[in-house]
């Protein structure tokens, strides 16, 4: 018989089983959705409320800190020959029975399970229940049975194989929830195919495509075969009755490579993997069917040292390639609600800030195939960090057997991806190891070294040999010559995190890296105004008001954010202002570290922006916030993004422009040049002959007479190359002569919503319409443009709402820096160009 899969996905509930409850929920079974968790459960069974709203974070605290049970019936009627039930996820340590029989005590939330109940199950109706455990307590259990190693935030999320940021994190509500998080099933089969693993590469214009088979069977008494589709062509191989695992070579002549977006197109192919049952050769019958989206690419990771120190190169198909990436984290604090429409929504947001490269950091999960499915039809690369984060773990069990259980389940799952080109070994552990004092604190005990420098680098040379493994980030290769243990951040060598600037520092002050790959590095705002004032109902809301707190989960965030902020821009005391100039402040940081990280090609060869998103409403570093909407950030990273960018940066003597061309053409022209008042006057000009060839960048020294201003508080620099342009003033806004924004202002319809027209009169700085104030639902297809008197500009608005120009261009809705500029502060002696 072939396979069959039928979900066990109906006529779930949920009971209270032990810890302290509210009235009214002991004894109660409460209707719940699988897959789901605690917390969704009880909330869409009105019981709850929200978790995400006001302080329902603590009110609902008691859930992490019960036992809970989940049960439901399902009929079956027939019982062979192989029949499992099969747990896609279970979040974390639960007891599952079958009519009474114990089927076993998963433990980890990253893993799978699969039990053969043919002993357990019954013709007709069965009884499953699974019971879940407290995590708090298992955590606080476990960490004492395994010794207590250093961790960040509250719990000792490391002593559980759970998503560490599921008790919270720097930008994470802490629920601990549980549940059954991803989809349960039955499966009767008589012989699957239990693994395909496609291993994949290029030799000169050769694919070669190496798939390991395994396969189930329910017995030995039949011949089995598996056929392979590729490219149009049917390869078979047979099993005979008692192998169960093959590899079969497929070489694809003429490959049309995987290429990451901006370098050509990401050419997948359907693979095919049949099992078949050949017994009886006049009867072929096919019992188990695999398809899978596959793609040649090679991928190297190039560290040979040069005379800068130690690169951190990512190379696909041979060639280099500038990484513009972002980190990503859990787009939901309840991940099974992360369905592929929000993947593709969020990718899709990706793609618009011009990103090529998601990191998948190591606090959350690994993703569902949906999210590796899109970035491979989207060209995006994906870095896939181990799940270890801001901790040292346990070597010891159970905890070592549980890691590489999953590991290898997770790298057998994502073999396939061509997208993924680097797997990591962790999360900032290597580096905190040094600079959070872990060694004194660990007094000897494992930390995790064993995983990321012997057991994962064997998973992933076994399993998928041709993906790229690094044991860490921030990381510092051994090429470095710097020994075997280095600080792990140092500019000089590998990747780093840069963190010093929003803690302690300002955002100028990342024009004191010269680093060779920057894998985070972030700016707070708070979410979108609709995000916010959804989630937090305070009167009045201000940055410190009660609900407002709860939504900032930084240490001293809002102290940062006010630090952060005063250099730029004086601090509102209106909210609506305060809000504005804080994700203003957040773009301009992001712009500034970007535009100055890109211009230090070819010696800086990627960024990772922290964060792309979110997980609920909060203030956070991410560009698109809790409810999917864009901060400001998102369109900064789209115009700091671009293949073909000029940016102007201070350089030893003055300032340069910097003309990057991340394009297969030339780029060459002429670099027009101007000094002029905030009026618009040209002070000065000049047009210099720019050569810049494909892949490359040049660096333009910018002439005294128009890099250095006679009135440094009303004027700036424009530079521009075939309509591409870059501006740099003087003065930081709070310093500029910046006068109140005029403009005329027009709407018009068109089929997706409206166009407005703005035409400047004065200079305007950034000029943002917060379109979700008037349409939550709304987008703009652009924002922080910055117009010189007499330009203007056309946003294209997606609205089905009945907006006027009135309500488009009130002041609260379309915003500018101007409108944060006293206009009679002026301080000119606050210099831009740092010493
Ligand atoms: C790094 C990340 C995250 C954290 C971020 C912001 O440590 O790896 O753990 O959320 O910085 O603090």
């Amino acid at each position: 018989m072939r396979l069959r899969r039928t979900d066990v996905r109906d006529g779930w509930t949920l009971l209270h089983l032990e810890g302290t409850a509210p009235v009214g929920v002991g004894g109660v079974r409460v209707p719940a959705e699988v897959p789901g968790t605690v917390h969704t459960a009880l909330h869409a069974a009105g019981i709850t409320e929200d978790p995400y709203l006001d302080d329902q974070e603590s009110a609902q605290a008691w859930i992490g800190r019960s036992r809970w049970r989940y049960r439901t019936d399902f009929d079956l009627d027939d019982l062979g020959p192989g029949l499992d039930l099969v747990f896609d996820g279970i979040d974390t340590v639960a007891t599952v029975r079958l009519n009474g029989h114990e089927l076993g005590r998963p433990e980890n939330m990253h893993r799978s399970y699969r039990y053969d109940i043919r002993a357990a199950a019954r013709r007709g109706s069965n009884a499953l229940e699974v019971d879940l455990e407290s995590p708090v307590r298992e955590a606080d259990r476990r960490s004492l049975e395994l010794g207590y190693r250093p961790h960040v935030n509250p719990h000792p999320f490391n002593a559980l194989r759970k998503m560490a940021s599921s008790f919270g994190w720097d930008w994470g509500i802490d629920t601990a929830s549980v549940g059954i998080w991803r989809p349960v099933r039955v499966e009767r089969w008589t012989a699957r195919l239990s693994d395909v693993r496609p291993v994949a590469t290029v030799e000169g214009s050769l694919g070669l495509l190496a798939l390991h088979i395994d396969v189930a069977r329910a017995d030995r008494d039949r011949r089995l075969a598996v056929s392979v589709t590729i490219g149009g062509r049917t390869i078979r191989a047979d099993l005979g009755r008692d192998t169960d695992r093959i590899v079969v070579d497929v070489e694809v002549p003429d490959v049309r490579m995987w290429w990451p977006r901006g370098h050509g197109d990401p050419a997948l192919y359907d693979v095919t993997v049949a099992l078949i049952d050949v017994s009886d050769p006049a009867s072929e019958t096919v019992l188990d069917v695999r398809d899978q989206r596959i793609g040649f690419r090679t991928v190297h990771l190039d560290t040979t040292p040069d005379e800068h120190g130690t690169p951190f190169t990512v190379q696909v198909n041979g060639r280099r390639i500038e990484v513009r990436g972002a980190n990503w984290i859990p787009d939901d604090a309840f991940p099974h609600r992360v369905i592929r429409d929000r993947y593709a929504a969020r990718i899709g947001q990706a793609k618009f800030a011009g990103l090529n490269l998601l990191r998948v950091w190591g606090g959350g999960i690994y993703e569902s195939d949906d999210f590796y499915d899109l970035c491979d039809e989207r060209g995006i690369l994906v870095m896939q960090d181990f799940l270890f984060a801001c901790a040292a773990y346990a070597e010891e069990e159970p905890l070592r057997g549980e890691v590489e259980a999953e590991a290898r389940e997770a790298v057998t799952r994502l073999a396939g991806h061509p997208s993924l080109v680097i797997l990591n070994g962790n999360n900032e552990n290597l580096w905190g190891l040094h600079e959070w004092g872990y060694v004194s604190r660990l007094d000897g005990a494992t930390w995790g070294a064993w995983y990321y420098h012997d057991l994962l680098p064997r998973i992933v040379e076994e399993l998928a040999p041709h993906i790229g493994y690094t044991p860490g980030s921030p990381f510092t290769p051994a090429s470095s010559g710097l020994g075997d243990d280095p600080d792990h951040n140092d500019p000089r060598h590998g990747s780093i995190h840069i963190w010093d600037v929003w803690n302690e520092k300002d955002y100028l002050d990342y024009l004191d890296y010269t680093p060779r790959f920057v894998a985070e590095f972030g700016w707070q705002a708070p979410p979108a105004w609709a995000t916010l004032t959804r989630a937090v109902s305070d009167d009045p809301l201000t940055p410190e008001s009660p609900g407002m707190v709860v939504h900032q989960k930084a240490i001293n965030g809002n102290d940062k954010l006010t630090d952060g902020l005063l250099p730029h821009l004086r601090l509102p005391n209106d909210m609506s202002d305060w809000h504005w100039a804080m994700q203003l402040n957040q773009a301009a940081a992001i712009r500034t570290g970007i535009g100055w990280f890109r211009s230090r090609a070819p010696i800086c060869s990627g960024t990772i922006v922290w964060q792309l998103n979110d997980c609920w409403p909060v203030t956070s570093w991410s560009a698109v916030d809790g409810d999917g909407r864009a901060k400001p950030m998102l369109y900064a990273l789209r115009h700091v993004n671009r293949e073909q960018l000029v940016t102007i940066q201070p350089a030893p003597d003055g300032l340069e422009a910097a003309i990057l061309n991340d394009t297969d053409q030339r780029w060459d022209g002429e670099l027009l040049l101007e000094r002029r008042d905030y009026e618009g006057a040209i002070l000065a000009e000049a047009a210099i002959a720019v050569a810049v060839g494909p892949r490359s960048a040049q660096r333009v020294r910018i002439p005294d007479e128009i890099g250095t201003a006679s009135s440094p508080e009303r004027e700036l620099v424009v530079a521009a190359l075939h309509g591409v342009r870059a501006l740099w003033f003087f003065a930081e806004y709070r310093d500029s002569a910046l006068a109140s924004a005029s403009f005329r202002a027009e709407v018009s319809r068109i089929p997706e919503g409206y166009e407005l027209t703005v035409q400047a009169r004065t200079l305007i700085r950034d000029l943002t319409l917060l379109i979700d104030k008037v349409d939550p639902a709304g987008f703009v297809d652009d924002a922080l443009i910055t117009l010189l008197p007499g330009e203007q500009t056309t946003l294209r608005i997606h609205s089905t709402e009945e907006l006027d120009l009135e309500t488009l261009s009130s002041p609260d809705v379309l915003r500018s820096a101007n409108q944060l500029v006293p206009s009679v502060q002026v301080m000119p002696e606050r210099p831009h160009v740092r010493a």
